[in-house]
């Protein structure tokens, strides 16, 4: 097990309960949480729910940052719930056009040494600070802002020891796609990464953000980089210094493994289509034509990231066939630009400028032409997600993209023989709250806005004793979020389940045929009960809780896979559906779409470490039985049977 690390220190300073054993199960006090809008809203219905008067934790921020395109009243009302419902609750409220959450919190409110719980799957952005910053799924957030404490399993910890510098046109993002390309995002699960070695002290915090932010899609439980003098100094220019406190491993410290990169060797990489660890290096990818660049995100948008395209564009003209869209990571990083001048050459230069928030990275606008490459700066190019089916999106870092811009295909930054923009760190950003709107004191009277198409969490059943299953859908491997709960033109629809949920695997729906929202829901007024089977990773992605209450909605009572990443799992726990593995893998090729799945004395045959044994019946054939097994705990288990943790927090 791992000694005198970083992430050892943050997390033992916060036990509440458990063994400090690598996959024990522990629970952590949370000091901070993040909620957004497109999770924000069912998070604080879930709050309201549970009758929690006012936030427990040390600071908790409702930030407006995803749908913002307000395309109907669906947007505004969302907006107007939250900043009341903050208010009510004792939670500050980031205005929509403050900037993306991780952009925002980082500047405004992360401090070393802290746990930060958000209800998106990049809060580990906030590890780049000093922080234990972890993402879930709605529900878990809310308990954490009643005061619970948040299980997870105790991590294994993956050191990365970066050595060397980073030489010019190679970036922070290609640290991560690096890291990436040696990882994978499949099989991380129940892990940290913390960075040491001697090349962290060259990066500066918003480079060490881009790194642990696009860290999720390692499918870790978070990244992590020390607290040292370059993170007081990004405090300091954020006018507060004084949430700085020195947090380093041990001179001795011992990780579970290391991989080291050297930083003077890295080359500019690209995250191919359609996964993020799907690594070329820009060498490889050279000439390749380009038709849209688009920067921004909560992974590239800081000023540093921005400045130094702004200096690449001074002066000079994005290509003819290319359109190029820039969305600032924040209002402070916008303001700054405009104010220095930077803003100025990005729009002579032909730039579109967006709005500080999501964008484009969840679907909001800018979708490519058909067959067209898009270069992002993002940190997810899972297919469709862009809203163009059959689309290419690469990930890149700024510099790449901005030279794709300007050369209208894929081109080594250098190639383009434009001086280095050389940014300096600031020594003071320009520090203006005022779009953050602090909570009125305890007991003051706020009415909370619930326009029509604010919904209410769905309850559900008790687990049954017996599952009366029919299987709905089956997948294959590496089955994203994306794929389960689509964004794009339905996010909106997040406060409103039943909508929402027509919408579910959407992207597996043929012409002429039912889909599976008509499917699951035929089987479920038939008194059978839904089963969704998959493969490895299921889940993985975003931490819309929604790719759980969506299909719980639909009747689905169990996912059997070969392995379910960790939020979805936890959100699976909460909804009260069983999150299964095929004890034997061989076993999924025997099961096709329609055959029913029965689990005789369900609850109880589920105990910790026990499989269950089911009995596949097929349209013709002898029945047949298969093992599952599962990973839960004893307290998933008291959830699960009570059909989700709404159920058990109001009893
Ligand atoms: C994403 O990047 O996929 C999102 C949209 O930010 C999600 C949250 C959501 O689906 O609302 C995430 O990363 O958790
Ligand atoms: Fe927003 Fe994209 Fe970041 Fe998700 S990954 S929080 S959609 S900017």
């Amino acid at each position: 097990m791992a000694k005198g690390t970083v992430v050892q220190k943050i997390i033992d300073s916060h036990l509440v309960s458990g063994e400090k054993k690598t996959g024990a199960p522990v629970a952590i006090r949370i000091d901070q949480t993040l909620t957004q809008d497109a999770t924000g809203t069912m998070a604080y219905l879930e709050l309201e729910a549970m009758q929690i008067p006012r936030v427990k934790t040390e600071v908790s921020v409702s930030y407006v940052d995803h749908n913002m395109m307000q395309n109907g009243p669906e947007n505004r009302n969302d907006h107007l719930y939250l900043q009341s419902v903050a208010a009510a609750k004792g939670v500050y409220f980031s205005r929509p056009g403050n900037g993306i959450c991780h952009q925002v919190h980082l500047e405004r409110f992360g401090a070393p040494g802290k746990t930060l719980l958000g209800s998106d799957s990049h809060t580990p952005t906030c590890g780049g600070i000093g922080m234990v910053a972890i993402g879930a799924g709605g529900l878990d957030v809310a308990m954490a802002m009643a005061g619970e404490a948040f299980r997870l399993a105790y991590p294994k910890i993956v050191g990365v020891k970066l050595t060397g510098k980073l030489q010019h046109w190679v970036s922070a993002k290609d640290i991560i796609l690096k890291v990436l390309s040696i990882l994978t995002t499949k099989g991380n699960v129940g892990s940290i990464v913390e960075y040491f070695g001697p090349g962290v002290k060259t990066l500066s915090v918003p480079q060490r953000a881009t790194v642990t932010n696009m860290g999720a899609e390692l499918g870790v439980t978070t990244s992590v980089f020390p607290s040292d003098e370059l993170t007081r100094e990004f405090l300091k220019a954020q006018d507060r210094e004084s949430s700085w406190t020195d947090l380093q491993a041990d001179a001795n410290a011992e990780y579970d493994s290391v991989i080291e990169i050297d930083l003077n060797t890295l080359e500019p990489l690209a995250a191919c289509p359609s996964s993020p660890d799907n690594i070329k290096s820009i060498k490889e990818l050279e000439g390749i034509k380009v038709g849209q660049v688009i920067i921004g995100s909560c992974t590239n948008s800081s000023l540093k990231d921005l400045m130094l395209v702004a200096g690449m564009l001074k002066g000079r003209k994005v290509n003819d066939e290319v359109t190029l869209a820039i969305a600032p990571g924040s209002k402070q990083v916008l303001e700054m630009l405009a104010r220095n001048g930077a803003l100025g050459d990005i729009i002579a230069a032909g730039a579109r400028i967006l709005e500080s928030g999501c964008g484009p990275c969840i679907g909001q606008g800018q979708s490519p032409a058909n067959d067209t490459v898009s270069v992002r700066t993002f940190n997810r190019n899972f297919a469709g997600r862009t809203g163009t089916k059959g689309d290419q999106a690469y990930l890149t870092s700024p510099e790449v993209a901005a030279a794709a811009a300007l050369a209208g295909k894929f081109v080594l930054p250098a190639s383009l023989k434009i001086d280095y923009p050389e940014v300096k760190d600031v020594k003071e950003f320009l520090i203006d709250d005022s779009m953050i709107i602090p909570p009125p004191p305890a007991g003051t009277a706020v009415e909370i806005i619930r326009k029509p198409t604010i919904g209410k969490p769905p309850i559900n059943q008790a687990l049954p004793d017996l599952l009366n299953g029919q299987v709905v859908i089956k997948v294959g491997d590496k089955i994203t979020t994306d794929h389960i709960m689509p964004a794009g033109i339905h996010l909106k629809h997040r406060s409103n389940i039943p909508e929402y949920s027509k919408v579910v695997f959407e992207c597996f729906t043929q012409e002429g045929k039912p889909s599976f929202a008509e499917r699951a829901a035929a089987v479920r007024d038939s008194g059978k009960h839904g089963v969704i089977v998959g493969r490895d990773s299921y889940g993985q992605g975003s931490s819309r809780e929604h790719a759980a209450i969506c299909p719980m909605y639909l009747g689905v009572k169990a996912v059997i896979a070969f392995a379910i990443e960790r939020i979805y799992s936890a959100n699976l726990i909460n909804f009260g559906i069983v999150p299964f593995v095929f004890a034997n893998k061989e076993d999924y090729d025997k099961i096709e779409e329609g055959d029913l799945l029965e689990i005789k004395a369900l609850r109880s045959q589920l105990k910790v470490g026990t499989p269950v044994t089911a009995i596949v019946h097929k349209a013709d054939g002898q029945p047949f039985e298969i093992e599952l097994e599962h990973k839960l705990t004893a307290e998933d288990i008291s959830i699960i049977l009570a059909g989700g943790t709404l159920n058990c927090a109001n009893k």
